[in-house]
């Protein structure tokens, strides 16, 4: 069997720490005096925690100095790290973990591929961090999704070449950077929103042993 590379995303596709990512947002916009709402939540999927504020605060605008900036990302990170240390493996997404276990079992690489500062910290929450060969999260990359960067370095520290790349992703960019990269893109979520990857899933209880099969040897 061929080795290929599959990298995951981490929000939306491992677990849903969008819903404490939307949590933490909200009460920092109504400490500022406005709302946040779910809707606009959505659109934050997949983007960098800086390029999230800069967003927020033109939706309430608001105008804040740099150091206030700084102070704002970091009392939401604290607060999102609360709910992040609440986390355990209940949260983990239907049939994540088979589809990892299988992976491993047939030695494929195996890597993260995140925008999130905070990827080491849930991993470990959840108790997933060893079935990682490698990560590459927001602490390593310098351009967001819709850029390759995050995957391209996934595949360069898996030492696979992107075309032998396979990424799992639930946001819009994610899906254009894998495209960009020339990896295949798997779509995880709606087909409405996703329509650009190269195969869809709801999740990975529709993924079976046969289709990761057949992408491999491909
Ligand atoms: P942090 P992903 C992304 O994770 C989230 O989807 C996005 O909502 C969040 O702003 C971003 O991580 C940064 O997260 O504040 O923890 O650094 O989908 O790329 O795994
Ligand atoms: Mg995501």
């Amino acid at each position: 069997m061929k080795t290929k590379g599959f990298i995951f995303d981490l929000d939306g596709v491992i677990v849903d720490t969008a819903k404490y990512h939307f949590l933490a947002w909200k009460n920092l916009a109504n400490s500022l005096g406005f709302d946040f709402t779910e809707i606009q939540n959505e659109q934050l999927k997949g983007v960098s925690r800086v390029e999230s504020l800069k967003k927020i605060l033109a939706w309430g605008n608001t105008t804040v100095s740099d150091e206030k900036f700084q102070e704002l990302m970091a009392l939401k990170n604290t607060e999102y790290l609360e709910f992040i240390n609440k986390m355990d493996d209940s949260e983990i997404l239907p049939d994540v973990p088979r589809v990892l276990d299988y992976l491993i079992e047939i030695k494929q690489g195996v890597s993260l591929g995140s925008a999130s500062k905070n990827a080491r910290t849930i991993l470990e929450k959840v108790h997933l961090l060893s079935k990682f060969k490698t990560i590459v999260d927001g602490n390593d990359v310098s351009k967001a999704k819709p850029d390759p960067e995050v995957f391209l370095n996934a595949a360069k520290s898996l030492n696979i070449k992107p075309e032998d790349c396979v990424v799992f992703e639930d946001s819009v960019a994610g899906i254009q950077a894998a495209n960009t990269a020339h990896m295949v893109s798997i779509g995880i979520g709606s087909k409405d929103v996703l329509h650009e990857a190269d195969y869809i899933f709801n999740d990975f209880t529709e993924i079976s042993t046969e289709f990761i099969n057949k992408i491999i040897n491909n």
